[in-house]
């Protein structure tokens, strides 16, 4: 049953136990749950009670007349809609809890990053000088707040973009105003009997989208640096055989930062290790799940244990005391799977309940009381423990490579930049970067494409940096690591073997993708690789989605300039109008396109192929693979040996 439903070893083991056990999990539910064939394609229309409308076969528009193409393109739209609003909602916690803490209303939280919030306090306008950090902080956080809010003025980052872009946008008419009004108002033209011309939909579609990354994601990335510090490297593991059978084990996961920054902390409370201690356990061991362990790798250097697709899984070790949850990506499904081991679910978002589990509210002005009464309730249940199987499978990694380290790298603190980064690009050691990001998706065999491709990326010397689920399925293949060298192509290897970094970087968390924004912005404004976004040799792969977020990414991505392909499969399919609106139509508009391709190597293809492309119109050096190559050290197609990922615990790659 477990074949070819993951390549992680650790999940295969578990799911081999959750067979045993006769408990059903994500990866049971898709076989038994066939995607619904109209909704697939963006068929189905039930924006209205006159429907829902089933446009397949002869029908070929609802009952108020709308088309095939309006259908599939408001279907479209509200998924970028929903996913801005999730990213930019959790952006929205971030900067309300910086001005709460700002004017000391919650005490637990301090501003851990003084240049950051200068720097922040630049981009918002806000004036330094002469001032104290919470004063700065209170006005960098109302000025962020405008941009949730704000009727007619532009989302302030914006003019972080490129010059060129930022004119384009503005052209276009789709410069983003506040965030809620771009949300609202996609909502509003996707209503029965409003905006009914498919490619005016998708226009508003791509503001709505720059709103999430350019506004809601880019201000969580901030304020969340402001909060808890701007990553730099940091060492770590993962996966599940980081649990321990001799400690409390408490995971967090959903994507906050805020409450799982302040779990660290009160898991190192000498008081609850003490309270650990008396129940029998040796000590705390605090882990993490999806981005809010992403968040809190990123920083603190925490193990993160898996990826969406192993949240259930990961109940099955019955090694788990407590897994804490707040926002997004939580699975209803690990409440059921919980109903058979200790494992307490204890949610903790005001905005998020989920009924069986135990509610225990977060609250930001007594935000350390409630991570202890947390860390208690976890401990409290470590007694109830029945039978333990943790997997013996741990990878190491390294983490932290904000914008900022990565400009830091390349030049030190007086001579950051990114010129080492494109004269590479330039002279061909490094073909071009990639950013391969999102969700897994029970659809396809867990965590194979996302590394396939990476590690096919690599050997073809382009760049990868990479976020989310993306990331933490590198980080459980080892991929994360500077060892990794091996597998990466000539060229790219002697460039980060230089700089002493891994081929493959981890940036952050699901709204750090605006981190990517920043450094495309920097490679288009450091010279030499043209003037704009578009102009790069870069692209975004998102190989297993199935958020409405990462939906919203990609939009934003490619009305950024980057051209990006979406693995699994095509929402838009329906309809071969909007199909080529969003790709080809995307491209002439905004230089870059968004397709779906469900083989991963043709998106790896693609995107070589689109990648050589912009060097030529670049004018840049033909790339040649063997052209940097030492005989001693490389042989073509060497370093993706098949045998060498049988070897040890790497997986072998592909489907
Ligand atoms: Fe969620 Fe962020 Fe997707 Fe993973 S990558 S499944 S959105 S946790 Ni964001
Ligand atoms: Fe059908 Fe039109 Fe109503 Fe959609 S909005 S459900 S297409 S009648």
């Amino acid at each position: 049953m477990a074949n070819g439903k993951s390549i992680d070893p650790a999940i295969v083991e578990m799911l081999q136990i959750a067979q045993a056990e006769g408990i059903s999990t994500a990866f049971d539910r898709a076989e038994r749950t066939a995607p619904c064939p109209i909704g697939h394609t963006g068929n189905c229309c039930r924006n209205c009670f006159m429907g829902p409308c089933r446009l397949v076969g002869k029908t070929t528009e609802g009952v108020c007349g709308a088309t095939l193409e309006t259908v599939v393109a408001r279907n479209f739209a509200r998924w970028v809609a929903a996913g801005a609003a999730a990213h930019s909602d959790h952006g929205r916690g971030m900067v309300l809890t910086l001005l709460a803490a700002a004017k000391g209303e919650a005490p637990d939280f301090k501003i851990k990053d003084e240049r950051k919030l200068r720097k922040v306090a630049g981009y918002l306008g806000v004036k330094t000088e002469g001032r104290s950090v919470e004063e700065i902080a209170i006005d960098v956080a109302n000025e962020a707040l405008v941009n949730f809010g704000s009727q007619k003025e532009e989302v302030a980052y914006l003019r972080r973009a490129p010059q060129k872009r930022q004119a384009l946008w503005r052209r276009l008419g789709i410069a983003p105003r506040g965030v809620d009004r771009e949300v609202v108002e996609l909502m509003h033209r996707t209503n029965m009997g409003t905006d009914q011309d498919a490619e005016h939909i998708l226009t508003q579609t791509m503001r709505t989208s720059l709103a999430d990354g350019w506004g809601g994601s880019m201000l969580s990335t901030d304020i969340s640096d402001i909060l808890f510090g701007t990553p730099t490297p940091v060492a770590a593991r993962s996966n599940l055989g980081v649990l321990r059978e001799d400690e409390v084990n408490i995971v967090v996961h959903g994507h906050e930062p805020t409450l799982s920054e302040m779990m660290v902390v009160a898991a190192s409370d000498p008081e609850s290790i003490e309270y650990a201690k008396s129940k029998g356990a040796k000590g705390i061991n605090l882990v993490g799940i999806c981005c809010t362990a992403n968040e809190i790798l990123m920083r603190r250097g925490i193990p993160v244990i898996g990826n969406l697709l192993s949240q259930e899984l990961a109940i099955l070790t019955g090694a788990i005391d407590a897994m804490v949850v707040d926002i997004q990506c939580v699975m209803q499904g690990i409440v059921s799977v919980a109903g058979h081991y200790h494992t307490k679910i204890i949610t903790t978002s005001p905005k998020a309940k989920i009924s069986g589990a135990t509610h225990i509210e977060f609250d930001e002005h007594r935000a350390l009381e409630v991570a202890k009464l947390i860390i208690r309730t976890g401990i409290d249940n470590f007694p109830n423990r029945k039978k333990v199987h943790i997997p013996d499978v741990v990878d190491r990694l390294v983490a932290g490579f904000s914008h900022e380290y990565i400009a830091y790298m390349q030049g030190g603190i007086y001579r950051e930049s990114f010129r080492p980064l494109n004269d590479n690009i330039m002279n061909g050691r490094i073909r071009g970067a990639v950013g391969v990001v999102g969700c897994n998706n029970p659809r396809v065999t867990h965590d194979s494409p996302h590394i396939s491709i990476v590690k096919e990326l690599i050997r073809n010397d382009v760049l990868v940096v990479t976020t989310g689920c993306d990331a933490i399925a590198c980080a459980k293949q080892g991929l994360l690591t500077p060892e990794v060298m091996d597998y990466a192509g000539p060229g790219l290897r002697e460039v980060c073997q230089a700089i002493g970094v891994p081929p493959v970087l981890h940036v952050g968390s699901c709204v750090d993708n605006s981190r990517i924004l920043t450094i495309l912005t920097q490679m288009a404004t450091e010279g030499g690789l043209g003037e704009d976004i578009s102009d790069l040799p870069v692209a975004g792969i998102c190989p297993e989605w199935m958020s409405e977020k990462a939906i919203s990414i990609g939009t934003y991505f490619v009305a950024s300039g980057v051209h990006t392909i979406f693995g699994v499969g095509s929402p838009v399919s329906g309809s071969k109008e909007v199909t080529s609106m969003i790709n080809e139509g995307w491209t002439e508009k905004v230089g870059a396109g968004l397709e779906f391709e469900p083989d991963w190597q043709k998106m790896v293809e693609k995107v070589l192929a689109h990648i050589d492309a912009k060097r030529t119109a670049l004018r840049l050096e033909e790339y040649r693979p063997t052209r940097y190559a030492r005989s001693e050290s490389y042989l073509p197609g060497d370093s993706f040996a098949s045998e060498v990922y049988q070897q040890g615990k790497y997986s072998a790659a592909g489907p």
